[in-house]
C-alpha cells in the first residue's frame, strides 16, 4: 500500500514538473527577439559543414571497419568451386565499394555547394534526358553483367549429371538439432527413406526391406574424400533446416517431405586445411582469446579451456528452434585411402540394427516364453469352452 502510495506521488510529482517547464519555455519564447521558423545563412551554413562530418562519418567508418573485421573473412575456400563463388562475392564487393564511395561524396557534395544562401532561388528543373539516360543505361549494364555471371555460376556449379559424373551419394538428414549423415555404400544408391519407417536405431526412417538399402552406412561425422565429387541429398525430419558448409561455399536448405541437393567436390584435406599460413594465424588468435578466458575460469574455481584445433563444420543456418545455434556435425576431409579405411570400419545399418534388436530379444525371452505358455493355456481353455 505504502508503495502505490509513493508511486502515485512519483508520478504526480514527474507531470507537475513537466508542466512547470512547459509554462516556463512559453515565458521564455516571448522573450527572445528572433523566433523566425525560417533558416537564416548561419543555420544553412551549419547544415552544409555537416553534410561534410557526416560523409566523412561513413568513410572513417568504412575504412574502421576494413582494418577491424577484415581479417574476419573465410579466405581460402575448400571446395572446388569455391573460387568461383568468392570471385563473384568480391567483385560486387568491389563494385558496391567504389559506387558507394563516389555516389556519396557527390550527394554530400551538392548538398553543401547548394545550400540555401538569401538571394539565391531555386531553379526549375523538369527533365533532362541525356542525363537520365546515362544513369539508367549505366547501372543496367554493369547489373546485366553481375546476373549474368552469376546465372553463368550458379548452373556451373548446381548442374550434376549423376549418369555422367563419377560421383559419390551421401544423404545428410537434418533433425531438430541434430545432423546424420548416410553413404549409400558400394551400389552407390541410397535405399528407399520414409519418416513412417523411423524406429528405434533407424532414425533416418530407411525401408530395410530395399535392395539398395543393404549396404547404407549411417554416422554421426562426415567423412569426405579428398578430389572425388560428393551429391549430398538433404532431407529434414520436421521443419526447415539449411545445410550450410562454409569452408565449403555451399548452402541448401532442407525441407521435410521433399529431397534436395548440393554439389561439391572438396580439394584440401583437414590436415592440409590446419596447415595453411592463414589458418594457423586464425588458430592461433583463437587460442589467444581461449587462454586468456581460461585464466578467468581458473580464477573463479572452473576448468581451463581445451585449445582450438580446426575442423570443417556442417552449420545450420535456418533459425529452427532453441538449440540451433548448436546443431552442428563436424566434417572431415580424408584422403582417398583414409576416407576408404575409416568407411570400411563402419557396420551397415542393416548390422546395427540386427545388433540392436538381437540383444534385447535374448534378455527379454524368458519372459516370452512364460507369455506364450500363457497364451496357450487360454487357448486350451476357450477350446474346453467351445466344446461344451
Ligand atoms: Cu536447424
Amino acid at each position: 500500500m505504502t508503495s502505490l502510495l509513493v508511486i502515485i506521488v512519483l508520478v504526480l510529482l514527474a507531470v507537475a514538473l513537466w508542466q512547470l517547464t512547459k509554462i516556463f519555455d512559453l515565458t521564455q519564447i516571448a522573450a527572445k527577439a528572433n523566433n523566425s521558423q525560417v533558416a537564416n545563412d548561419k543555420d544553412n551554413n551549419i547544415q552544409g559543414y555537416l553534410m561534410f562530418i557526416f560523409l566523412a562519418f561513413i568513410y572513417i567508418l568504412t575504412i574502421y571497419g576494413l582494418i577491424k573485421w577484415g581479417h574476419f573473412v573465410l579466405s581460402t575456400p575448400a571446395s572446388a568451386h569455391g573460387g568461383l563463388v568468392d570471385n563473384l562475392m568480391n567483385i560486387t564487393w568491389v563494385l558496391l565499394f567504389v559506387v558507394q564511395t563516389i555516389t556519396q561524396f557527390l550527394l554530400h557534395y551538392f548538398a553543401f555547394k547548394y545550400r540555401g544562401t538569401k538571394d539565391k532561388k531555386a531553379l526549375y528543373f523538369a527533365d533532362n534526358d541525356k542525363l537520365e539516360f546515362i544513369w539508367s543505361v549505366i547501372p543496367a549494364i554493369v547489373l546485366a553483367g553481375l546476373i549474368l555471371y552469376g546465372l553463368y555460376a550458379w548452373t556451373n556449379i548446381m548442374f550434376v549429371d549423376e549418369k555422367e559424373e563419377d560421383v559419390m551419394i551421401v544423404e545428410v538428414y537434418a533433425q531438430q538439432f541434430k545432423w546424420t549423415a548416410r553413404y549409400s555404400g558400394e551400389d552407390d544408391v541410397l535405399g528407399k527413406a520414409n519418416v513412417r519407417y523411423i524406429e528405434g536405431i533407424n532414425t533416418l526412417g530407411v525401408d530395410l526391406a530395399d535392395p539398395n538399402a543393404q549396404d547404407d552406412k549411417v554416422t554421426q561425422e562426415l567423412h569426405l574424400p579428398k578430389g572425388k565429387k560428393v551429391l549430398f541429398k538433404f532431407r529434414s525430419q520436421d521443419v526447415l533446416h539449411s545445410a550450410y558448409f562454409p569452408h565449403f561455399r555451399a548452402q541448401m536448405n532442407c525441407v521435410p517431405g521433399m529431397v534436395t541437393e548440393f554439389a561439391f567436390e572438396p580439394i584440401y584435406t583437414t590436415a592440409e586445411m590446419r596447415d595453411m599460413d592463414f589458418m594457423k594465424e586464425k588458430v592461433a588468435n583463437i587460442n589467444v582469446i581461449r587462454a586468456k578466458k581460461s585464466q578467468e575460469l581458473v580464477a573463479k574455481g572452473g576448468q581451463p579451456l581445451d585449445p582450438y584445433t580446426f575442423d570443417y563444420l556442417l552449420l545450420c543456418n535456418k533459425i529452427c528452434g532453441s538449440s540451433h545455434y548448436n546443431m552442428q556435425m563436424k566434417v572431415v576431409v580424408d584422403t582417398p585411402e583414409d576416407f576408404k579405411k575409416w568407411l570400411a570400419e563402419k557396420p551397415t545399418l542393416i548390422e546395427e540394427v540386427k545388433a540392436a534388436n538381437a540383444t534385447p530379444a535374448e534378455t527379454e525371452a524368458p519372459a516370452a516364453t512364460q507369455d506364450s505358455a500363457k497364451a496357450q493355456d487360454t487357448t486350451a481353455v476357450a477350446k474346453a469352452v467351445a466344446a461344451k
